[in-house]
């Protein structure tokens, strides 16, 4: 059972509490240009830039403060300047555009942005009635880290309720409709003292680094707050691309990885089977896999290549972060893992009654952090009796295991079958040619909807359709083989890397 005290302050906890407890002079943020901030660099940074927000700015605690920018140590600074203020972070990817920006700024009561210069132009094109924006990185005499050199540290830390609301988090989810996700505080802290705390188990000599941007929770949880939660470090990289993130993980002697299958995947293209490894691993110790189902033949594969056990997790943007997973010997591959500790989950049917092990179901989770959906009729569809419904379907084993089947809207319905896309998937993607795969239904009059396979094959393969029909003949039962199959160049993937099987499903058929 976590317990805080009724007054908390996320900000002053991640810095000042860490401070106390390892002291000042260990390095806390470390930048893809070689900068080292200690955790004292860093204290310094954020009390300015509180300062800038409550005294020049004019911020007061809720006020909604947009951030914005390329995932490095001044935005997470930014970050934790608007905890410490005790006003409201509303988070966003530096790829969105103006009209998606516009509505997170409207759905929001955005007043405030703190921008990079290098993305204001979307945010300035968004034109939101009444929004301040300060740019940050450039060379402008309003820029917030002139007006922060001004500034004397300390800030003392607005002394906000445990309760009150610190982020809301946007989430598309794979349909495109946003909708923001409130947190609290409290909810800030117990992520790291669920998740990270119990299953990921970090030490304070750790490096953390990995892809997921920072206006992502998988990225603002792995690369922010459990770092700073265990007194360790963070390497934060712009674009981490899979080509730039093995090197810089051999480079700065990452230790803790956080990135998707996707990225495993890619990783390995690039590591390739040579005997001996491009890139020196040896300081890696925890590689976790969330964002997205993690196929066995991609753990595997891992595995046989790094000698490294994948953490899978799930996670979701209104519960924060990853609420089932396992680590070291608890690990089954092919499984998410078990319910993390502090955490609740079951599967369930349609009427919200819990379904037999091994039975397919549901998936229904509740623990220290909530969906609380900012004015949003789809509350209600998320949330049922105090149950979160993740809009997953799970099978649950009698020894506690969750096995991914589908996202509840991804099950296709072939001539009476029931028949999952991500096991058709995990089967292209055993071809040892095929380095992405999707499927989705496709309506069709005889058999109500058939299976359709898109694939990127790897660089230079010659793969034909004749060689993978065959091959998924041999891999599957004939019923869940795919009928038709398109090669592509690349899937289609919201910015946090999620695979959008709806736009394949409305594309024109092939
Ligand atoms: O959306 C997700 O898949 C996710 C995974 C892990 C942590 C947080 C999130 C939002």
């Amino acid at each position: 059972e976590l317990a805080y005290p009724d007054r908390l302050n996320c900000g002053a906890e991640l810095l000042d509490a860490t401070i106390e407890r390892f002291g000042p002079d260990r390095p806390a943020f470390l930048s893809g240009t070689g900068e080292v901030w200690s955790y004292a660099g860093l204290r310094r940074r954020v009390d300015r830039i509180a300062h800038v927000l409550t005294a020049d700015l004019g911020v007061v605690p809720g006020n909604r403060v947009l951030l914005r920018g390329p995932t490095g140590p001044w935005l997470a600074a930014c970050w934790l300047a608007v905890m410490k203020a005790g006003a409201v972070a509303v988070t966003v990817l530096a790829q969105q555009r103006a009209q998606e920006l516009a509505t997170v700024c409207a759905m929001a009561r955005v007043r405030h942005a703190l921008c990079h210069v290098d993305v204001l132009d979307d945010l300035a094109k968004a034109e939101v009635p009444g929004l301040r924006i300060t740019p940050y990185g450039g060379e402008g005499a309003d820029d917030l880290l002139r007006l922060a050199d001004r500034h004397p540290a300390p800030f003392p830390a607005v002394e906000t309720s445990a309760d009150d609301v610190a982020l809301i988090a946007f989430t598309s989810g794979t349909t495109g409709r946003p909708k923001g996700c409130m947190h609290f505080h409290r909810d800030l802290l117990s992520v790291a003292d669920t998740f990270s705390r119990n299953v990921l188990r970090p030490r304070p000599d750790d490096v953390f680094a990995g892809s997921p941007p920072l206006g992502f929770t998988f990225g603002l949880g792995g690369l922010v707050v459990f770092p700073l939660r265990a007194g360790a470090c963070a390497l934060l990289l712009d674009q981490a691309v899979p080509r730039r993130l093995l090197p810089a993980l051999a480079q700065h002697r990452v230790s803790v990885l956080f990135t998707a299958p996707t990225a495993y995947r890619a990783m390995l293209d690039e590591l390739g089977q040579g005997q001996v490894a491009p890139y020196d691993l040896s300081a890696l110790r925890r590689c976790v896999s969330a964002g997205e189902n993690l196929p066995s033949a991609t753990w595997q594969a891992w595995y046989e290549r790094t000698g490294l056990r994948i953490i899978n997790g799930i996670g979701a943007t209104e519960l924060l972060h990853i609420f089932i997973s396992a680590a070291d010997e608890d690990i089954r591959p092919g499984t998410t893992g078990r319910v993390v500790p502090g955490w609740q989950a079951r599967v369930v049917d349609a009427a919200g009654r819990p379904v037999a092990d091994n039975e397919p179901g549901l998936l229904a989770v509740r623990g220290p952090v909530g969906c609380r959906y900012l004015a949003d009729p789809r509350q209600e569809e998320y949330v049922r009796d105090g149950w979160n419904l993740t809009g997953d379907t799970y099978v649950r084993d009698p020894e506690g295991y969750f096995r991914y089947v589908a996202r509840a809207d991804d099950m296709i319905v072939s001539a009476g079958y029931n028949i999952a896309g991500p096991e058709v998937e995990e089967a292209l993607l055993r071809h040892p040619d095929v380095v992405e795969a999707a499927v989705v239904g496709r309506p069709d009059e005889r058999r109500g909807q058939i299976v359709v396979a898109y694939a990127v094959a790897r660089a230079g393969a010659q793969l034909s359709e004749e060689e993978l029909r065959a091959f998924m003949r041999a891999e599957l039962a004939p019923y869940k083989c795919p009928r038709a199959f398109v090669f592509l160049p690349a899937l289609p993937r919201t910015a946090t890397g999620k695979l959008q099987r709806f736009r394949l499903r409305d594309a024109p058929h092939p």
